[in-house]
């Protein structure tokens, strides 16, 4: 390898990667403009990526029809004893994991180049990013990090010759002998993926995979399983939570960060434009936030990615016009449908169906075929600065003061609108039992209630029940500098099955509520679960909501959330003796509270 760079430990850890994965040449990336537009000229040469005639530095790519979406069977988190995994983690013992993917890494990357991706996740030089390295053999990876994570030769820089970063190392697993034509999304079979992270060395090793959160190694599985981990070690946090920026008629700022489980509309959310008078709203994150304690004491958060990659079917002008807004340029669009004038099309974009798309796969598409043109799990990937929602604020290193946490699911019954937890422990009580309702974007049957604590049971780098401590003690570390704690459910269906929260531009109207509830300005009826906006205190002015249906989004069945204690003390018991002694007497208390 003929790549020297001035960190000693990455030099040594690129000279091994090298040498186990066999490629045809080391490329180091420096994040330019000039990087990004070759490779695309390469990939469109080899006829992996297709260019959209209405759409200006826009590409469409297909993926294998086997490498859609993260593989949560094929994910583990490998510390050294399995208890340290915990049972919502895949564990296998860090030395047995190793030696199998050796075996697959030994000449992975034949016939190919190996690049090396320099990147910050986090603001370059902000107190509160980590430097991470991504070797990977796909060009497709290389474009993706550009936008989702800061890719620059001043990462290098700032490593210096020991300086710490986070190694990353990704195949496709797909080699290539000697004179073999490659094809246009190379993966292995999903038996041989593996998407492994080793929490004790900071370290992750990803195979088989050139999807989404699967080889995109900044986000899912730095930023929030290795980064928790982390977190959990260093004293701050790393959540599954947008970010952003409520403003008031006068003037006055909160700042929300706010858990949902993956299709609950964090993205809508997080670029929403409020439906009431005067009130502004602007993204700083629509997926993780990083959340330090500041100099005041307070709590202050960072989006450490760059661009969005967001979920494409749903999306439309009328469920959010920010993102659309934010698609029409410099884009790369994953598994979507091809029109006819040489857009994207996905299931939801429009109101009428386009007569004729080709579809994700390839094929002609029609109204009339069976199956979706636009994969469910299809994707755009588009830089936040592009976004108009965006804040001018959003790359403030030293982040943003939260002052409201959400928690939330998807529920067509039992949950109300909004509710607040009593007090700092109710709210960790409120994260940790937080449930939402399948859909067809999880797998499995829809509509099974599926208990997703702090939205993080796919994403924890760590213990669970250790990890529910961690969000105690940052509290206690806190004290009445937390940020106020709420539950939200957007999801309530009326009795004959219609959703009686219109949602969207609306929500804006429960987040006044909670700004309220901070500033005294209104009060809470106090019931078993938490506090309720008392009638007439949601903001509902030129909204076309019947009383009666207001009435049931706030109301509360005891017997329906007595029903769901043994889920929730089945869902506790899992945890065993590392489940903290604090959640026990939350339940306790919750189980009187309901009589
Ligand atoms: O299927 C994937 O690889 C993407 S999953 C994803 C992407 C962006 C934001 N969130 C998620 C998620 O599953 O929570
Ligand atoms: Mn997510």
């Amino acid at each position: 390898m003929n790549l020297t760079v001035k960190n000693e430990k990455l030099n040594k850890w690129l000279k091994e990667v090298a040498d186990l994965c066999q490629p045809e040449d080391v490329y180091l990336c420096n994040g330019s403009r000039e990087e990004y537009d070759l490779l695309i000229e390469n990939m469109l040469k080899s006829g992996s990526a297709v260019p959209l005639r209405k759409r200006p530095d826009s590409f469409l790519f297909r993926s294998d029809p086997s490498d859609v979406a993260r593989v949560e069977d094929r994910t583990y988190i490998s510390a050294s004893s399995k208890e340290d995994a915990g049972p919502t983690n895949n564990w296998i013992d860090p030395g047995e994991l190793k030696k199998t993917m050796l075996d697959f890494y030994k000449g992975c990357m034949k016939g190919r180049t190996m690049y090396v991706i320099p990147f910050s996740m986090g603001p370059v030089g902000s107190p509160i990013s980590k430097i991470g390295i991504e070797v990977t053999d796909s060009p497709n990876v290389v474009i993706n990090m550009h936008i989702m994570t800061r890719v620059s030769s001043r990462v290098l820089e700032l490593l210096s010759t020991d300086g710490e970063f986070i190694p990353c190392l990704h195949s496709v697993g797909a080699p290539l002998s000697e004179g073999q034509k490659d094809v246009p999304w190379p993966c292995a079979p999903i038996e041989n993926k593996y998407i492994s992270h080793f929490p004790e060395e900071n370290l992750i090793w990803s195979y088989g995979s050139g999807y989404g959160g699967n080889a995109l190694l900044g986000k899912k599985c730095l930023a929030l399983r290795i980064a928790s981990a982390m977190a959990k070690r260093e004293g701050w946090m790393a959540e599954h939570m947008l970010i952003l920026r409520l403003t008031n008629p006068e003037g006055k700022q909160y700042h929300i960060a706010a858990a949902f489980p993956s299709a609950c509309g964090k993205t809508n959310l997080a670029m929403m434009q409020p439906s009431i008078p005067g009130w502004k709203c602007e993204c700083i994150g629509d997926d993780i936030a990083w959340m330090k304690t500041g100099p005041d004491g307070r709590l202050y958060a960072i989006n450490p990615e760059a661009g969005f990659f967001g979920v494409a079917p749903g999306t439309s002008y009328d469920t959010n016009p920010m993102a659309m807004d934010t698609l029409k340029e410099n884009v790369l669009f994953t598994n979507c449908a091809l029109t006819d004038d040489g857009d994207v099309w996905w299931e939801g974009m429009t109101d009428e169906e386009p007569s004729h798309v080709i579809d994700w796969k390839g094929r002609d598409w029609t109204p009339d075929s069976t199956g979706d043109a636009a994969h469910p799990n299809a994707r755009f990937t588009a830089p936040a600065s592009q976004c108009p929602a965006t804040c001018k604020d959003w790359e403030k290193p030293e982040g943003v003061p939260i002052d409201i946490f959400i928690f939330g699911g998807r529920r067509s019954a039992v949950a109300p609108l909004v509710y607040e937890a009593y007090n700092r422990d109710h709210g960790v009580f409120l994260g940790a039992t937080a449930a939402s309702e399948t859909t067809a974007a999880n797998i499995g049957a829809v509509g099974n209630l599926r208990r997703d604590p702090f939205a993080m049971k796919p994403f924890c780098g760590y213990n669970m029940g250790d990890y529910f401590q961690h969000w105690f003690d940052m509290g206690d570390r806190l004290g009445d500098k937390t940020p106020r704690i709420f539950y939200v459910n957007w999801f309530r269906k009326s009795g004959d099955g219609k959703f009686l929260w219109p949602g969207f531009s609306d929500n804006s109207r429960v987040l006044k509520w909670m700004c309220e509830r901070i500033d005294g300005k209104v009060g809470a009826k106090q019931t078993p679960i938490g506090l309720l906006p008392n009638e007439g205190d949601i903001d509902l002015s030129g909204l076309d909501i019947s009383p009666d249906d207001m009435k049931e989004l706030l109301s509360i069945d005891i017997d329906a959330w007595k029903a769901e204690i043994p889920d929730i003390e089945q869902h506790f018991s899992i945890f065993g003796d590392r489940l903290p002694e604090r959640l026990k007497r939350q339940l306790r208390e919750f189980v009187k509270r309901l009589g």
